[in-house]
This record gives C-alpha cells, sequence and structure tokens, in this order.
C-alpha cells in the first residue's frame, strides 16, 4: 500500500523564529502537509532522533556570478555558490543582478536568470542593483521587475561606477514607495573615503590594513543617517545593508524608535573579525578586507546587542567570493594598494555554523533567535513569508537537520566554494548541518551532495514586509500630497 507522505522526517526536535517542540514532518510534492507527533513512516524516512530540525537558512545578501563595479568577476558561479550554501545550512539564496551603468535592466535580469537556472541546486532570487536611475528604469523596468517577483533593490552611496546621488535616491526611493519594492542602501560616504584615502596613498601607505583607516566608522555613521534621513523625507522603508559598527547601530535604533521604517542587516565579518586581522605581513591582509571594514571587540559586542535586540533584524554572509590573487582580489599581485583591492570576504558556507557554535551554543542567543534572523525574517521582509524559513503545513520543505555535537576546524579546504582561502580558517566550532532539503528533495546528505545542476528554482517574490512608519508617516502625508508622491504604505504590516 502507497504511503502517505513521499518524505518524513521523525523524532526530531523542532525549532521556528517562535517555538521548540518535538514534532515529526511529512512532505508531498515538495511542500510541508503535516507537522506532529506520531506519523507513520513515508516512502523515504529520515530518523532525525538527536537532531535538531530547523528551517533551511535564508541567505539575502551574497554575490555569486557577479561582475563587480571594478569588473572582477566573482569566483562562485551559480553552482558552486548554491552548492556551498547548501553544505552549511542554506536553502535560498537572494544575489544580486547587477546593472552596470550603460545597461539595460530587462537584458541584465534576463541573463543573471539564464545563469542561475542552469546551475542553482538550491532556491533563489535576486535584488536588483540599480546605477542608472533613469526615467526608463524608473517608469518602465523596474515595475516590471517587482511585478516579476524582484521586490527589492540595492542602490550604493558609494563606489566611482555605482554610486547615487541624493537627488537620486530620493527619486528610487519615491518609485519603490509607489511599487511597494524594498531599498537596500549601501551606505557608506564617497567622499570621506575619497579623502582619507588620498591622504594615505600620498604618505605611502597602501598596505591593506589602510583599508580600515579609509573606510573609517565615521563614513558608515553619516552616510546612514542621511539615507535614514532621504527616507523619512519620502516616507519610504530602507534596510541598510552590512552594518559594521556601533555608532551607526545607534542612530538606526534611535531612528527606529521615533517610528521611522528603517531596517539593518550584519553579517558574519562584523562579529567574528577586527580590523587588525587585516594587519598581517604582506598582502595576507587582504583576506579580511570588505566594505565596511570589521571593526574592533567594542563594535562586535554592539553588533551581538543589535542583533538581539532587534535593532538589525536580518544576519546574511554578504558572500562576496574572490580569490587570492590577479584574477580577484590582487589584480596587481603584491604591488596591489588597498584602493586596488576587489573588497569582499567569502562566508556562504560560514554563516551559519559560525552564528549556530558561537552565538546559540555558547548561550548569547536562543536557538529560536537564531532561526528568526538566520531564515524567518529574511523570509518576511523580502516577500517570502510562509513560503520559507518556517516549518509549517504549507510551506516548502525546505529543512535543515543539524548535529549539535559535532566538532569541525575549519579550514578552506572543507569548504565547498571556489574562493581558496577562508578568514576563519583554524577556528574550532560545533554544530553542523548534516542533512539538509530543498523543496523536500535531498541536497546534501551525510556530507555528500545529492542535487543535480539546475534543481534550484527562482522564487517569485511578493511584497515585503516592513514596519509601517509610526506617528512620523502620519505627519508626512500633507508633504507628499503637495510634492504629488502617489505611495500610501503599499508594504504588507
Ligand atoms: N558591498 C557589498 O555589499 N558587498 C561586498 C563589498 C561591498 O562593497
Ligand atoms: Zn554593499
Ligand atoms: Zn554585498
Amino acid at each position: 500500500m502507497d504511503t502517505q507522505f513521499d518524505l518524513t522526517i521523525r523524532n526530531g526536535r523542532i525549532s521556528n523564529a517562535d517555538a521548540t517542540f518535538n514534532a515529526d514532518i511529512g512532505i508531498r510534492d515538495g511542500v510541508i502537509v503535516a507537522v506532529q507527533p506520531g506519523l507513520p513512516p513515508g516512502r523515504e524516512d529520515v530518523d532525525a532522533t538527536g537532531r535538531w530540525v530547523l528551517p533551511g537558512g535564508v541567505d539575502s545578501h551574497c554575490h555569486i556570478e557577479q561582475l563587480s563595479g571594478m569588473g572582477v568577476m566573482c569566483a562562485d558561479d551559480f553552482y558552486s555558490g548554491t552548492v556551498s550554501a547548501a553544505f552549511g545550512g542554506t536553502t535560498t539564496i537572494l544575489s544580486f543582478a547587477a546593472q552596470h551603468r550603460n545597461d539595460r535592466i530587462p537584458d541584465v535580469l534576463a541573463d543573471y536568470h539564464r545563469r542561475a537556472a542552469e546551475k542553482a541546486v538550491i532556491d533563489y532570487g535576486f535584488h536588483l542593483i540599480l546605477t542608472n536611475p533613469d526615467e526608463t528604469a524608473l517608469r518602465e523596468h523596474l515595475p516590471q521587475a517587482v511585478r516579476d517577483g524582484i521586490s527589492s533593490l540595492k542602490v550604493y552611496m558609494t563606489y566611482d561606477k555605482l554610486k547615487l546621488d541624493d537627488y537620486q535616491l530620493l527619486d528610487v526611493m519615491d518609485t519603490a514607495g509607489e511599487l511597494g519594492a524594498l531599498v537596500m542602501m549601501h551606505a557608506e560616504n564617497h567622499d570621506m573615503i575619497r579623502w582619507i584615502a588620498h591622504r594615505l596613498l600620498e604618505r605611502g601607505h597602501t598596505a591593506p590594513k589602510f583599508h580600515a583607516v579609509a573606510h573609517d566608522p565615521l563614513v558608515e555613521t553619516e552616510a546612514t543617517n542621511r539615507a535614514i534621513t532621504l527616507s523619512r523625507l519620502v516616507d519610504v522603508p530602507v534596510l541598510i545593508v552590512h552594518v559594521s559598527g556601533g555608532e551607526t547601530i545607534e542612530v538606526i535604533r534611535k531612528a527606529q524608535q521615533m517610528g521611522a521604517s528603517v531596517l539593518a542587516e550584519s553579517c558574519p565579518q562584523y562579529l567574528f573579525l577586527e580590523a587588525s586581522d587585516s594587519d598581517a605581513d604582506g598582502m595576507e591582509g587582504a583576506k579580511y578586507c570588505c566594505s565596511p571594514p570589521p571593526r574592533d571587540a567594542a563594535s562586535q559586542e554592539a553588533v551581538w546587542a543589535g542583533l538581539l535586540d532587534g535593532t538589525l533584524g536580518v544576519y546574511s554572509s554578504d558572500h562576496a567570493p574572490y580569490r587570492f590573487d590577479a584574477s580577484g582580489k590582487l589584480p596587481k599581485g603584491d604591488k596591489t594598494t588597498f584602493k586596488e583591492m576587489a573588497n569582499g570576504v567569502p562566508g556562504i558556507e560560514l554563516r551559519l555554523p559560525l552564528l549556530f557554535s558561537e552565538g546559540v551554543l555558547k548561550g548569547r542567543m536562543t536557538i529560536e533567535q537564531f532561526v528568526a534572523l538566520t531564515a524567518t525574517n529574511h523570509a518576511r521582509i523580502y516577500g517570502m513569508a510562509g513560503r520559507k524559513g518556517v516549518i509549517a503545513v504549507g510551506a516548502d520543505a525546505d529543512i535543515a537537520l543539524w548535529d549539535p555535537t559535532r566538532q569541525v576546524d575549519v579550514s578552506a579546504g572543507m569548504l565547498h566554494d571556489n574562493v581558496g582561502y577562508t578568514p576563519y580558517e583554524g577556528r574550532s566550532l560545533t554544530g553542523w548541518p548534516t542533512d539538509v532539503f530543498s523543496r523536500g528533495r535531498s541536497v546534501v546528505r551525510d556530507g555528500e551532495l545529492k542535487a543535480e545542476r539546475g534543481s534550484g528554482r527562482f522564487v517569485v517574490r511578493g511584497r515585503p514586509e516592513v514596519p509601517r512608519a509610526g506617528a512620523e508617516g502620519e505627519s508626512r502625508r500633507a508633504f507628499k500630497a503637495l510634492i504629488g508622491m502617489k505611495h500610501a504604505a503599499r508594504y504588507s504590516r
């Protein structure tokens, strides 16, 4: 007799963002159809005794098969990037489809779609990087992208080839507000970086460690404050990505307390790396350079506090994989100055194990907070609520089984990305995802890849769920009417 379920995962301890309980999971056609104790075994039955059964991670910030503003290709394509994500317990990624200034947005999106569809082994979506917000982009291409399930975009306040000025940022926010799309902001003050870097280079300070000096914490604080102020002016939500420092977090927290609709993200490099790591012999320090840079112990504490009190709602990898050679980090070999290095560190596979080991098992955060920060909040904020980031009836069966006792010594050789190094080399971690399922398909089983190239699917995303601006938003209503802004809080919370 045929059994009721295609797959069951039984005898595990399930954690969602709001509760932990013992139950079995029944899956049919890739979807969770039962969560309760005492289910009969399915056609395939996995015994999760002793393991923690968690929603697969959602990584809403990673750079995969992307050409950087400086023209450097990422080391990971959609195959190695998604395989690496899956081995680290992640089942959905949102990476970037990057417009360069002369690109037509529909061509950019078609290109990323084609490449991802051929290679991804887990589900994926895109944020559009918008570098040329002209009339056609704002009136035609962005609305079409949102209708096609790309309900978020990233804009830059720095980098010569990417940055928008404040006028353009307001234009983008206005349009995003009309469409109900979420604006992600890379908040660093371009001219402050330029000015400091110029003086450093003039004095012969070219080594990797000077990257962190050029990207002083105030560079981020100023730009974050400005990004939030622009967003408040037009009453459109923003999400500040890759937040690194305590004073910046304080700016975000204050704005949230005032009722501004501001969300924020941080990443492993701001919890587990420091600027001093980049003060290593020769070019070695370049392995720790990203923008914004890792800071100091006090900043790490501020990031922990921000994640725990909800100021920082999502914890993403910002996986920006560049090889440690002339094709990536070091275009001029050991003559590369800190201004010429590709910015970014890898982290797509270690994002969850680092936080599980150092956050959950060391008692800094609950397992429910871990699930919220690594999966559920991403799904809600980016328009996938109920489908991704939760173990519940009706959700996609994206599930990771964690062995909380497994000891792992991190080395680049054990990872599945194509980077060749890891800034976390030599760390000892406890806890690891042993089995990973994407829509009920086994992707990783006992350390082996089971999924086929191209078996991941594009996720059509809906409206972001973001907190509505409180009294702030109300008080801006007359202003918005006067200047002809059309949007009226079309976000779903
Ligand atoms: N911005 C990112 O979002 N990632 C890597 C480097 C950068 O500048
Ligand atoms: Zn950025
Ligand atoms: Zn990034």
